[in-house]
């Protein structure tokens, strides 16, 4: 499908999604939006794919956050839509089948750190800086921020940077777990590539169910999120990779998924 904000590059098992409006610094307009949730709904059936990159364009950001010359005359009843809309293409990432990398290459800001926050994990370059800036707006984060970030990061080091709208640089990130890792620019994508070289290369329905077990058991009291895994884990018993992915190991030889 031709998209007029987004890039989409398919190379074998692996997706990227490139936000395309480096002049805004790739921020999230109503169009962006409605583009990343037709992207990823697409994606999510598309069992070629076994991992998704998603980041911005150019070498200043991946996302500065909402548009805010889009968001400046919204009613209440838009800015409910709008916010709505970033809520669904945060979720349906989350909740995509396949894990997704975030690929920061500069500013994540506002809606752009929320939608990293939206990945399974994030790597960034030396130069990214992140922050949660929307009370120097006069609003609060709307795609999911105020909840996802206490969950990554902690609640206070999460209510520090909600409340203050200070911006942190990549070290910052990393050493409060915000990221990953950080990279060199020049080496961010090719450090994501491998990283989803990797994850593509183990068994995919097995990486999915990670996912799954992950994602939902977080949102569970620990018994019965181990029970999940339980019911989970039994399922993989089920499937073929599990007989092909054990016999490979007693057979002294790679498993071939
Ligand atoms: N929106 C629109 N345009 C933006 C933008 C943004 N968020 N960020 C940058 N740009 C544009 C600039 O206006 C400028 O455009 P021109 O003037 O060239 O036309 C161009 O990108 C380059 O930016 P600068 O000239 O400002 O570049 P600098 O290097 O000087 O500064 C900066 C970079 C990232 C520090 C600065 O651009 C900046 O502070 N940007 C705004 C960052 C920000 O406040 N982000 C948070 C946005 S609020 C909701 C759901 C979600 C949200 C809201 C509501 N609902 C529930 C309804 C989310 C809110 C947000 O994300």
């Amino acid at each position: 499908m031709d998209y007029t904000n987004i890039l989409v590059e398919k190379d074998k098992t692996l997706a990227i999604v490139t936000i395309n409006r480096p002049k805004a610094l790739n921020a999230l307009n109503k169009t962006t939006l409605e583009e990343l949730l037709a992207c990823f709904t697409e994606l999510s059936g598309d069992r070629t794919i076994k991992v998704v990159i998603i980041t911005g364009a150019g070498e200043k950001a991946f996302v500065a956050g909402a548009d805010i010359a889009f968001m400046q005359g919204l009613t209440p009843d838009e800015g409910k839509v709008f916010g709505r809309l970033g809520h669904t293409v945060a979720r349906t990432i989350e909740n995509l089948p396949q894990p997704v990398i975030a690929a920061i290459n500069g500013f994540a800001l506002g809606g752009g750190c929320e939608l990293a926050l939206s990945c399974d994990m994030r790597l960034a370059s030396n130069n990214a800086k992140f922050g949660q800036p929307e009370v120097n707006l006069g609003i609060i984060p709307g795609f999911g921020g105020t909840q996802r970030l206490p969950r990554l990061i902690g609640k206070g080091l999460a209510c520090e940077l909600i409340y203050s709208g200070k911006i942190i640089d990549a070290a910052e990130a990393s050493r409060i777990g915000l990221v990953n890792r950080v990279v060199p620019q020049e080496k961010l994508m090719a450090e994501c590539r491998e990283l989803a070289a990797l994850i593509g290369s183990r068994g995919p329905a097995a990486v999915q169910l990670c996912k799954e077990v992950v994602n939902n058991g977080m949102e569970m009291d620990l018994t019965r999120a181990c029970s999940y895994e339980a019911d989970l884990f039994a399922l993989c018993f089920a499937g073929s990779e599990q007989k092909e992915g054990m016999a490979a190991f007693l057979e002294k030889r790679p498993p071939q998924f």
